[in-house]
């Protein structure tokens, strides 16, 4: 960022966001009597995260029927977090194995797993692979992935400015505009059908400038469990390439929306196959279970493979002078799984069966509000996709379900599929009963 408006913007935004600004303008807070002897004594304490936020405040709660369905994190039946079987068994085989080291990887990370990554999201023939068309450098999950793209865009792309569905996940506007973009949004979700707006994203798309960069989820849209249909995507591919608009995929939840790594990648698939150009930030958190180990990969498809190597080259000064290189565990046990082919179908196996016990618990907490009567429709429970039910209940709502039923999830009524199971699914259905049935 180098105009000084930028950087104002900027400013203003962190401050923001660290809670320092009460009235526009004010700039730092001061408060000499609660400075104290520190040089800290004026930082405000930041509000907790809308999400992660969620987990603290459940943390806390010492009653035995507390729920979290706050954080999109996959929990078994009984539930607790899974570690994959695939997973354990590639530790298993990392850690037998003495040949390998601690040695710093590159910059751009392990050369396997980008290979490998590119592979799982564009398609083991995707000719821009083979045209050596892609630059793929691995990231702290999903997150660093976006932040990396949002850097490097702002550093070498004409337009700065970035539009993302409305809604999305909470932490897109502060990575893209702290990253330097600034952030505009589209219109997605509509509250009536609980379904996409089509009309509406298209007009949206229409009216941005040329060039804009354009943020679209892979698939199981986050927080609407919303896709737009395949003949829909294709709509909105048509006018992000008749517009020059470049698009730039979140993808992390693939496998998870349909069960298949194939079908969650057709949106991805059907503009890079047009030959234009795209961003893809890949997350193997929720897919591999791999969380906390913070793996992700960036790929830019490019033109040519001229212009992918000139690419790769100023990522690495985005990247060096960030965290320098990435961490070596976790994407050698995504590597490990995806070259080894048993490795590879036991981890579709073990996916598909999460996401076939989330799609269990939509039907089972549909039934369960059916027969308690509960009013409103609640078909979009079964209709949504992926890790999320956005249920449509208010702030007021989910407020007394927390203080009555001790249920947690975020403010906006989004509840995690994947918190729940076949045994707590009768108290959320009474809390939700109670909360239509008592709150405005
Ligand atoms: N993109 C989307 C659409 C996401 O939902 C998430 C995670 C990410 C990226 C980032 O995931 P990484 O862990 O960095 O790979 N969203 C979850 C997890 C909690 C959070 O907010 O980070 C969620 O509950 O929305």
């Amino acid at each position: 960022m180098n105009s000084s408006s930028a950087d104002r913007r900027l400013y203003m935004l962190s401050r923001h966001l660290a809670g320092t600004i009460s009235n526009e303008g004010s700039g730092i807070s001061s408060s000499p009597t609660s400075a104290g002897n520190s040089v800290f004594g004026n930082v405000v304490r930041a509000p907790e995260d809308p999400i992660l936020g969620v987990t603290v405040a459940y943390n806390k709660d010492p009653s035995p029927v507390k729920l979290n369905l706050g954080v999109g994190a996959y929990r078994t039946e009984e539930g607790k977090p899974l570690v994959l079987n695939v997973v354990r068994k590639a530790e298993h085989l990392l850690v037998n194995d003495r040949s390998r080291i601690k040695e710093y990887l590159p910059i751009v990370g392990l050369a396997d797993f980008n290979k490998l990554s590119a592979k799982l999201i564009l398609g083991s023939d995707s000719p821009a692979i083979q045209g050596n068309r892609v630059t793929t450098v691995q990231c702290l999950s999903g997150t660093g992935s976006l932040r990396v793209g949002a850097e490097f865009l702002a550093k070498h792309y004409y337009q700065r400015t970035i539009y993302i569905p409305n809604p999305t996940w909470g932490n897109h506007t502060k990575i893209f505009t702290l990253g330097g973009l600034t952030v505009k949004t589209y219109r997605y979700y509509d509250p009536v059908t609980r379904g996409l707006n089509i009309q509406g994203l298209l007009e949206d798309l229409n009216s941005a400038p040329s060039g804009s960069i354009v943020l679209l989820h892979a698939c199981a849209h986050n927080p609407t469990g919303v896709d737009p249909t395949f003949d829909q995507w294709g709509q909105i591919r048509q006018l992000i390439r008749s517009k020059n608009l470049l698009p730039f995929f979140d993808s992390a939840y693939q496998g998870f929306a349909s069960g298949n790594l194939d079908k969650d990648a057709e949106s991805v698939r059907m503009f890079v196959s047009d030959g234009g150009e795209c961003f893809i930030a890949q997350s193997y958190a929720k897919n591999m279970g791999l969380y906390g180990e913070r793996v992700g990969a960036l790929s830019i498809v490019c033109r040519n493979a001229d212009v992918a190597s000139r690419v790769e080259s100023q990522l690495k000064l985005v990247i060096r002078p960030m965290y320098s290189s990435p961490p070596i565990h976790g994407a050698s046990i995504v590597a490990t799984i995806l070259k080894d082919r048993n490795l590879y179908n036991e981890w579709t196996l073990e996916l598909k069966a999460m996401a076939d016990r989330i799609i269990t618990m939509r039907k089972q907490l549909f039934d369960a509000l059916s027969a308690r009567g509960t009013p409103g429709n609640w078909t979009h429970i079964i209709k949504q996709i992926g890790m999320f039910t956005f249920t449509g209940l208010n702030t007021k709502q989910v407020a007394f379900m927390t203080k009555e039923f001790h249920i947690y999830m975020t403010s906006d009524g989004r509840i995690s599929m994947a918190g729940l199971s076949s045994r707590t699914v009768p108290h959320l259905a009474d809390a939700i009963h109670a909360a239509v049935t008592t709150v405005g």
